[in-house]
């Protein structure tokens, strides 16, 4: 009897992860080109995580603040709702996309010019810090497929 327990504890034990390291995963990072400075810019990706966990903050040396932004309908009014952490479910991608959930960037510091890409950081609760490039795609695509709205 005892010793079944020993079993029961040891199987619970191996089925923890052994590192918080690389369980998550982010692709498909992609920016929209930007005419002006003074305007915001918006960037998309998807996220990857075989735990839960949560997205806590983005960096990027372009731009003084990334927000993530949530659109949701208010009185058939489609409003931009900042999101202070970002709950990621374990194996269950969670995708920015346009006319959903995005990534805003504010105070840009250069013009965000298609064919170019550039380095952000994404700080999650459990997986830490997570550097990717973010490409930069044209002022109307809607997609890292190349489609065009
Ligand atoms: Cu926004």
């Amino acid at each position: 009897m005892k010793r079944t327990a020993i079993a029961l504890v040891m199987t619970l034990l191996s089925a923890l992860p052994v590192s918080a390291g690389n369980l998550v995963e982010i692709s498909d990072a992609w920016a929209r080109a930007t005419i002006l400075t003074s305007r915001p810019g918006v960037a998309y990706l998807t996220i990857t995580s075989a735990a839960t966990d949560r997205l806590l903050e983005i960096t990027t040396a372009v731009a003084d603040h990334v927000m993530i932004h949530d659109v949701v309908t208010v009185d058939d009014v489609r409003r931009m709702r900042h999101v202070m952490a970002l709950d990621v479910p374990a194996n269950r991608p969670v995708t920015l996309a346009p006319g959903a959930m995005h990534l805003m960037l504010t105070g840009l510091h250069e013009k965000l010019r298609e064919g170019e890409k550039f380095p952000m950081t994404l700080r999650f609760e459990n997986a830490g810090e997570i550097s990717i490039d973010v490409a930069i795609l044209g002022i109307a695509a809607a997609g890292p497929q190349g489609e065009t709205e």
